[in-house]
């Protein structure tokens, strides 16, 4: 890779720290029960309930902060603050929705949440294509085949979309998709660096770490464009601006759904710029199709022992989560997010970190 991140001591704090998501109040997946996992003492979490681009208060932020610490846990990290669409489609009144956002920022870092967790994605979030694939072991998992996504029929909306999909109707998601006809991918990075020199400033002064997604899969869908697919393109991100509250949010799953991406190569070339860590395991089932696993490397195509050993070498100290776990014994509930499977990936994680002399 051509230009690797500058390794600037500078940098803001943010404690090194096991955490988990947790979707607030209506998540079966209590507080109590992960306060019970050993090692994980930190938080993900986020207001759902906000309109995508009004302006998150300091009242409601230190709200979810304090039930947070109400059970000896801390928020570490809002994921995601949802980026308005007419930011990333560049109209006109994308200022008004950028104004809300560095706002939002700045209440985050006076409730001293060090991480904002963001994508860029167009449209949708996350997508796949079977929410409980069988596995030989009796487990389900999340799953993904290009050609499976093909046979969508977006003219009936999102209703039928499995993954993570606000829900838009067939009249406003084809209107939307038609808005996209206009940006292309290089459109789009003008449109991300238009956010990214108005809100990093912004997240610098709060004390706030950016930490941007990448695409999950890392490739176009419905053919809207997606740009955060690789090491490449984390390193166009963070030389945007170039700023220590510039970073992204390295995401071992998506990352490997594309096998041209190196985990371990990446990991050293963005360095301090990763502030946040979702480490999780895929195995791929052929071009552009893969299916989630438990989170063991020798479940899947990531090398986690290579991913946890190459955070510890360049000095990552932001927080870890274990993500989208199988559903075991019989659990039933949100797919990705049960406690059990992602519960053993997090003490799994720990070990390994451990195993690298890291404390
Ligand atoms: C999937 C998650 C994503 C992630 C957002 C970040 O489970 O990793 O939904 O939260 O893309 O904005």
């Amino acid at each position: 890779m051509a230009v690797c991140a500058s390794r600037d001591e500078s940098q803001q704090k943010i404690t090194r720290v096991l955490t988990f998501r947790w979707f607030g109040p209506g998540d079966p997946v209590t507080l109590g029960k992960i306060r019970q996992i050993p090692v994980v003492r930190g938080i993900v979490s986020a207001l759902f309930e906000i309109p995508v681009g009004d302006v998150w208060s300091f009242e409601s932020v230190e709200r979810l902060r304090d039930e947070v610490e109400r059970h000896d846990l801390r928020l570490s990290v809002i994921e995601s603050v949802p980026v308005h669409e007419d930011i990333k489609l560049g109209r006109a009144t994308r200022d008004r929705y950028i104004d809300n956002y560095c706002e939002s920022i700045s209440n985050i870092g006076r409730a001293r949440v060090p991480v904002l967790c963001y994508n860029f994605m167009p449209v949708f979030d996350w997508v796949r294509t079977d929410l409980a694939r069988a596995l030989p072991d009796g487990s389900t998992a999340l799953a993904f085949e290009d050609s499976a996504l093909r046979q969508i029929d977006l003219s009936r909306g999102t209703a039928d979309l499995p993954g993570w999909a606000t829900r838009y109707s067939a009249a406003e998601l084809s209107k939307l998709i038609d808005a996209y006809r206009s940006v292309d991918e290089e459109k789009l990075w003008d449109n991300l660096a238009y956010f990214l020199e108005r809100v990093v400033p912004v997240a610098t002064a709060a004390n706030v770490a950016m930490a941007l997604h990448p695409d999950d899969p890392p490739w176009s869908v419905f053919g809207l464009p997606r740009i955060i697919t690789s090491g490449r393109a984390f390193e166009r991100v963070i030389g945007i601006v170039d700023a220590e509250a510039n970073g992204v949010t390295f995401c071992a799953g998506s990352l490997a759904a594309d096998p041209a991406n190196d985990l371990v190569e990446i990991i050293r070339c963005v360095g301090r710029r990763i502030h946040f860590a979702h480490c999780r395991n895929i195995k791929r089932t052929g071009p552009r199709a893969f299916q989630e696993t438990a989170h063991p490397s020798d479940s899947g195509d990531v090398d986690m022992r290579g991913v946890i050993g190459a955070l510890r070498e360049v000095g990552f100290d932001g927080p870890i989560r274990s993500d989208h776990g199988r559903m075991i014994w019989g659990e039933a509930g949100q797919p990705g997010y049960g406690l059990y499977d992602r519960a053993l990936g997090a003490t799994y994680l720990h070990g390994l970190w451990e195993g690298v002399g890291g404390d």
